[in-house]
């Protein structure tokens, strides 16, 4: 399925509500949009005319995030010391990465498909419990405005929507640090270098321009300068782009923050490759440092040596094996199984109506057109998933999917301890829609105020604005392995509470620098 612009709502995920007592909401990025191009060197898309293009594509690490919360829901059903009587159940929206999708899932959670008025329940006919999501700053922040309009207080976990903007948000909780911290990881690390002279560039949205402003504002508070800051355009325009090129292009700054999500960043890291912008080096913030989109040897010349923070990895147990369990004769509904299928294998599921290959293009008028036709071949349902090496298997590398997890985790665990309270007294009551409203208020609450260790040790606990205040990064560093591949090396440890923090970069880790002389870059 892609994502297009329309009237109706019209949301691709998955629903399962019938037989359980609650339900929690799910926004995912399983498709993402590329922004469409006038540049010469991306040829691949031209815009045509004054209609306005846009590439769709299949996100697998969406996909995985989108399974996790599946999967956690599962796993909390399945044991008896949390929600003993009661069971949880989803309804899951692909959000496309736009916040218009973000925004119409929103009202679906409040009203349903084909209504416009909110009601007591939620569309699955259950009562919703809260939203994991929406997977970006820009789409919670778009999601939470509406979802605060109305009298059934309605809130969000989020996993990825890191911006500090968001703290003000009374109805936005996340298992992810605000930006606020990753910024102060920035300057330190800014520091413990000696580098001053630093040129930022962001993505032309919230999580960009807020990361950017107080990225700012720390920097001059330690008498370090900023050396240019520009945008990168949402949409594309040549002209804005070449703006940011020649601000980096121009500058004696060689030392660079890049303040944005892969998925916007791409199109600038194609435009540095072609004016052959060499000798730089990028601070990445969490949202591109382990990007398979970017970390990609053709572009290692460019963007070796890339240094940043990610968010610590986990190991999940049991998920592996859960997201292996995905194929796409299950259920012939399940059009993002069989769309995963085709993207992952390269072949037309037969006799479905999903389009072949995410990379066509749509226009405004919401008609597709796509760039390649079916694919030759047919997939036979016997393709072996193990054969591949793909984002979504890939569970390795942790780190916004153990949020997801925790996301869910912490909603569980608020309704957990509302429910050991009421039960008390309304036992028989407690699905009454009178004792329901009066829990989607206190849960609330409830769920602020919950403390849990996860599975791999990590204490969750939020504060009255509904944020962590103590974690860590790994600082990462981009290298080249023996094989010709990036390696994206563990290079150091930042470990923050709200007053302290420790920047730990051992002397015996190698860094990878990407100047001339392959020596720690002086930008001063
Ligand atoms: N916060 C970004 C979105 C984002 C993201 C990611 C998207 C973050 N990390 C990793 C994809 C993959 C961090 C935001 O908009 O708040």
């Amino acid at each position: 399925m892609t994502c297009r612009l329309m009237r109706k709502f019209n949301l691709t995920g998955y629903v399962e509500a019938e037989n359980h007592h609650f339900v929690i909401g799910g926004q995912f990025p399983v498709h993402y949009r590329t922004i469409p191009t006038t540049s010469p060197f991306l040829t691949q898309i031209e815009a045509s005319g004054s209609q306005m293009l846009f590439l769709s594509r299949f996100n697998f690490r969406g996909f995985r995030w989108m399974k996790t919360m599946i999967h956690t829901i599962k796993e909390i059903n399945e044991r008896k010391d949390i929600l003993p009587e009661h069971t949880l159940g989803y309804q899951i929206f692909d959000n496309c990465f736009s916040t218009t999708k973000a925004m119409e899932s929103s009202m679906v959670f409040l009203t349903g498909q084909d209504e416009y008025k909110p009601k007591w329940r939620n569309s699955t006919g259950k009562y919703l419990i809260g939203i994991i999501g929406a997977g970006g700053s820009t789409m919670s922040l778009a999601g939470a405005r509406i979802l605060l309009n109305y009298k059934y207080f309605q809130f969000q976990v989020g996993y990825a929507s890191s911006s500090s903007i968001l703290t003000e948000y009374l109805n936005v909780y996340r298992t992810i640090p605000s930006d606020k911290f990753q910024t102060e990881a920035i300057v330190n690390l800014i520091r413990h270098f000696g580098w001053v002279w630093i040129g930022a560039i962001a993505s032309d949205d919230d999580y960009g321009k807020h990361g950017v402003k107080s990225f700012r504002k720390i920097l001059e508070t330690n008498n370090l300068c900023i050396a240019f800051s520009e945008t990168i355009p949402k949409v594309y325009s040549n002209e804005k782009m070449q703006i940011a090129i020649d601000a980096v292009k121009s500058s004696t700054a060689k030392v660079i923050v890049l303040y944005a999500t892969d998925f916007d960043l791409s199109p600038f890291v194609l435009e540095v490759i072609h004016h052959n912008i060499a000798h730089r080096t990028w601070i990445a913030t969490e949202a591109w440092i382990t990007s398979a989109l970017i970390a990609k040897p053709e572009y290692f010349p460019y963007f070796g040596g890339t240094i940043g923070f990610a968010i610590p990895r986990s190991v999940i147990p049991g998920l592996k094996e859960f997201l292996y369990d995905v194929h796409p004769s299950k259920d012939p509904n399940d059009v993002l199984t069989i769309e995963f299928w085709q993207t992952a294998f390269n072949c037309t599921w037969p006799n479905s109506s999903v389009p072949y290959n995410v990379d066509h293009r749509v226009n405004m008028t919401g008609k597709e057109d796509r760039l390649y036709d079916m694919s030759d071949h047919l997939c036979t349902g016997k393709e072996k998933l193990k054969d591949l090496k793909n984002t979504y298997l890939d569970t390795s590398q942790l780190r916004i999917t153990n949020n997801v997890r925790q996301a869910v985790y912490l909603m569980a665990y608020g309704l957990d301890r509302l429910i050991r309270v009421l039960i008390k007294e309304y036992r028989e009551y407690l699905l009454h829609p009178k004792i329901l409203a009066f829990m989607s208020y206190k849960l609330f609450e409830y769920i602020r105020k919950v403390k849990f260790t996860t599975h791999d040790g990590r204490k969750i606990e939020l504060n009255v604005h509904g944020d962590i205040e103590n974690g860590y990064y790994d600082i990462l560093n981009w290298q080249m392995d023996n094989t010709g591949d990036i390696a994206i090396v563990k290079v150091g440890e930042y470990k923050f509470t709200r007053s302290k923090y420790e920047l730990v970069l051992p002397k015996n880790s190698t860094l990878f620098w990407n100047t001339e002389s392959s020596r720690l870059p002086d930008s001063v």
